[in-house]
């Protein structure tokens, strides 16, 4: 079970799209737009519903996810992933600790956002299934991002890293060819997807240059 979702991680990390609800449409339109754009991975990411709100989010996505066969994940939440049948939670440095969500949750993906080398080798030894590295590029979609770490701050992380890493941050049409000639597994975005006049059409956009570099 957990071997073939890994195996369909690593294909489908290509384009990895995070849901976010301050933009004009909701998660579930986003995610829907981003799933018939050919994305196969879909993050919830909400920083201020309820939480029984969240779980019902979750659910809906969830369900949604599943008619297309994508990988489902949920952001810092680990009892909604549980709650919501996802295929994996991500957390970042401030979340629980990998070794508990492994303890807890053994057979979820996880993902662990790291900014540095270091991070990246400790999240790697303590159980991650992906990194989420940067903010590669200044964002204004998280506000504790943190500076940025650059191309070559992402490219020293890939090097060092065993298994996938996705890169975050800032990430547009415009600079993803040179996020993905560091060799990294593939691009998380936001905006440049959820902020799109056309959704949909970003993401097929997005997908076209992520598919110039690897077979996806
Ligand atoms: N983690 C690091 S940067 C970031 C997250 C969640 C925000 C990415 O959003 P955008 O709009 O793609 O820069
Ligand atoms: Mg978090």
């Amino acid at each position: 079970m957990r071997a073939g979702k890994l195996k369909n991680l690593e294909r489908h990390l290509g384009l990895y799209f995070i849901t976010d609800n301050s933009f004009a449409h909701s998660y579930i339109e986003l995610a829907e737009m981003a799933l018939k754009a050919g994305v196969r991975v879909i993050q919830f990411r909400e920083k201020r519903m309820s939480t029984k709100e969240m779980l019902e989010s979750a659910r809906e996505i969830r369900r949604l996810t599943e008619d297309y066969g994508a990988i489902f994940v949920v952001n810092d939440r680990l009892d909604i992933a549980l709650a919501s049948d996802a295929d994996g939670v991500h957390v970042g440095q401030d979340d629980m600790p990998p070794k508990v969500v492994r303890d807890i949750a053994g057979d979820l993906i996880l993902g662990v956002s790291v900014r540095n080398v270091e991070e990246a080798l400790v999240a790697e030894r303590d159980g991650a299934d992906y990194l989420g590295a940067g903010p590669v590029f200044t964002t204004s979609t998280k506000e504790d991002a943190g500076d940025a770490i650059g191309v070559a701050g992402l490219t020293e992380i890939v090097k060092a890293a065993k298994i996938p890493v996705v890169a975050i941050g800032g990430i547009n049409h415009s600079n993803a060819q040179s996020v993905l000639e560091t060799g990294c597994t593939g691009i998380a975005v936001i905006s440049a997807i959820a902020a799109n006049n056309d959704p949909k059409k970003s993401a097929e956009k997005l997908l076209e240059i992520v598919r110039s570099f690897k077979k996806i």
